[in-house]
Order: C-alpha cells, then structure tokens, then sequence
C-alpha cells in the first residue's frame, strides 16, 4: 500500500476490514462567516470577522474565524480582535452566535451520516467529519463526495472541501491543500510522494514542541522523518516514536467511529485589562473552578487532572497541570490545585488571560453518554 518506506516495520495486526477502505475528510470553509452571509447575504464577498468585539481597536478577546475576502489582510483564527482591527478595520465583525452554528452543523451532520458506510462516521468537530465510504475505488469516492458537496450546497448554500485518501491521516491532510472548496483525492499509489515534501507539522499530534525536538535532530519534513531510525526516535519519544514514525509512512489503521466521551471540560476568561495583581488572579480563578465543576458534574463526569493556561500580556502562553491520584468532582480541590499552579505565573508580567481544565475524565456511573461537546 505504501511506497518508498524503506525503514523495517514491526509487525502489526493486518486492517481487520481486509478492504481497501475510501476514507472521507469533510471540512466546512470558514464556517461561521459563511453562515453569517447565509444569513445576511448583503455580506457576501465582503472581509467578514466573527468573534470579539473589536471596540475600534480597543477590545479584547480574538479572531474566532473570518471570510477568505478577510484573510486576503493577513487576519486568522485566534489572532486578536485588536490586531484584526488594524489589519482591516472596515471589514464587519460579527459576534460569535453559537446557538444558530450549532444548530447548522447538526443539520450538515446528518447529511454527512447518510453518506457513510455501515454507520462508519465521526464527527471531529463543530464543521468537520471522516466517513468511510462504499466505493469501487477512488473515482468512485470522488463521486460520493461531489454528490455531498452538492447536497450541502443546495440545503444550506455553504461550501465544502473534502479530501479522500486511504486512511484518516491522508484524508485530512488532503482536504485542507486545495481550500476552499477543495476535492483532494490520493490513492494509495501516491501517499507517499504526496506526504515526503510536507512539514512534520502535518501529522495530527505535532505541535510546536515536537517540531522544535524533531528539528534539533535534524528533522524537518515528513520524509526526513520516515527515513529516520525509528530506534533512534524511541528515547525521547517512548510509544508515541514508533506511532509517528508510522504516520510518516503513511500507515494509519485507526477506525472511522464516533467517540462519544467527553475528553475534557474547560473554562478561560481574558481580563478587562492586563492584570499582575494576585487578588484579582486568585478571584477570577475560584471563579473559573466553580464554572468548571458545574459544566463537569453536568456531564455526569469525574476528573483526575487539574490544568491551568496562563497568557501574558505579550500573548507568551503556558499550561501547567497536575493528576491526583482518585477520580473527584470536588471544588474545593479544583480551586486549590489552580491556585497552587497559577502561583508561579504571578509576578511582574500583566497576564491577559486565564484558563482551568479538567482531563482525565471518567464517567460518575456506568450509563454510556451522548454528550458531544464542542471544546476547542
Ligand atoms: P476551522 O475549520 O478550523 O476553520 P474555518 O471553517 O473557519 O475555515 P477553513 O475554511 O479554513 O476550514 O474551524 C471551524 C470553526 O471553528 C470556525 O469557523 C470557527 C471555529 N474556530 C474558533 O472559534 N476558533 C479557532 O481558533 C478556530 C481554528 C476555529
Ligand atoms: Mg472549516
């Protein structure tokens, strides 16, 4: 299946499907602008900002996404609303209306569903899901996924881009290269030569940490990281060494299926004004614990690891987190470890943002849950 991987493979237990599978990435193009054109069609064409209110360059807050018109100024997800302001302050921002998203992406889900083989679907997040699809082979996929392009656009006048590959990995990568309203298809023949000239920044799981350790080793793409020793990447990387070293070889067995768990339960506040002061930090913390707790006991889920973000004022950002060693639901726990973490960020430098998380989680009783929700 794959090509060019010359490194010696463990061996694994053969895709008990025994089909080449035609797997589905389908990714909605900048999902909150577009539904806002949907609902003011006068928007159409125009750079359009959904998330903070930009106070005329005052506010706080970020970027929650922005139209392609709007991307043309340099504007992105997660910059701040401030610096949006700046880049193009005519353009019209929006505030983020998650109830009317939601309620979108429910009705896309569903069409996306019906297109799936023997219920083989996975909602990733609020726009975005793999499907296995039936097909004869890859031109028939592309078929599929015309057809799902077409649907969504008749229903609910939004653009898609889907990628195709073989497995998940391929699909997903595939279907950001060609946004928006993107068809990406890579059949098994060319996984290779598709992924060798790609950052290692491609492969879900690498982040800015991993790719700063891959490149003191002189690793920069995914073909330097498939003719790495895999030996060699074991002492520093444990399991997750052999799990990427597959990834870059193309080699991703995992199933398209719906994680129903929820896998972490989260609150953050951005701060009127910078702040360095402990009693407003400490404050806004117990806040945040008791918000978090009521969103935990809500879903019926017990946490283990307590996290905190911190962003200063230079948007500089940390996480520290702590496990203990029992499953609990107890606030006054939650405060206490946040505090203790959130200590050695107090000093000089204002923070703008705090943030408390609760992982680990486990379910209070038996009973499956349904709950999937959207945490990013
Ligand atoms: P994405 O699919 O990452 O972005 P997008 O759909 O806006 O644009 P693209 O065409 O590149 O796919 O995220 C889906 C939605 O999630 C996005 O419309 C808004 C929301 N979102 C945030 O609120 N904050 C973020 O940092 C990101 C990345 C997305
Ligand atoms: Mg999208």
């Amino acid at each position: 299946m794959v090509r060019n991987c010359t490194i010696p493979r463990r061996n694994k237990a053969p895709n008990p499907s025994c089909r080449t599978r035609t797997i589905l990435l389908v990714d909605m193009d900048s999902f909150f602008s577009s539904i806002e054109m949907v609902e003011h069609p006068e928007l159409v064409g125009l750079p359009v900002v959904v998330g903070a209110d930009p106070k005329d360059g005052t506010g706080r807050g970020v970027v929650s996404t922005c139209s392609y018109e709007a991307r043309e100024y340099g504007i992105r997800s997660g910059m701040p609303i401030s610096k949006a302001y700046r880049l193009c302050p005519d353009a019209r921002f929006l505030p983020v209306d998650m109830a009317l998203y939601q309620t979108v992406s429910a009705r896309i889900m569903k069409i996306l569903r019906s297109y799936a083989y023997a219920d083989k679907f996975q909602k990733v997040s609020i726009d975005e899901a793999f499907l296995d699809v039936k097909a004869d082979d890859f031109e028939d996929a592309a078929g599929i996924a015309r057809n799902i392009k077409k649907e969504i656009l008749a229903k609910e006048k939004l653009i898609s881009s889907i990628g195709i590959g073989p497995n998940k990995l391929v699909a997903k990568i595939a279907s950001d290269i060609q946004k928006p309203d993107g068809l990406t298809v890579v059949t098994p023949g060319v996984v290779q030569e598709f992924l060798d000239p790609m950052p290692v920044t491609k492969i879900p799981g690498i982040g800015k940490k991993t790719e700063k350790t891959l490149k003191s080793m002189g690793i920069e793409t995914i073909r330097d990281l498939r003719t790495y020793d895999v030996r060699k990447l074991v002492p520093g990387f444990g399991k997750w060494g052999y799990q990427m070293h597959d990834l870059a070889c193309g080699i991703d067995e995992s199933e398209v299926k719906e994680d129903f768990t929820v896998k972490s339960v989260g609150r953050e506040l951005t701060f009127d004004e910078d702040t360095a002061d402990p009693g407003v930090i400490l404050d806004s913390i117990d806040a945040l614990a008791g918000e978090t707790i009521a969103a935990l006991i809500e879903t019926g889920y017990l946490f283990r690891t307590v996290s905190v973000k911190v962003r200063f004022e230079d948007f500089d950002t940390h996480t520290r987190a702590r496990s203990i060693g029992f499953m609990s639901s107890d606030l006054k726990l939650v405060a206490d470890i946040s505090k203790k973490l959130v200590r050695e960020f107090i000093g000089e430098k204002k923070i703008r943002l705090i943030g408390v998380r609760l992982s680990s989680l486990r379910k209070a009783d038996t009973r499956q849950t349904s709950i999937d929700e959207f945490i990013r």
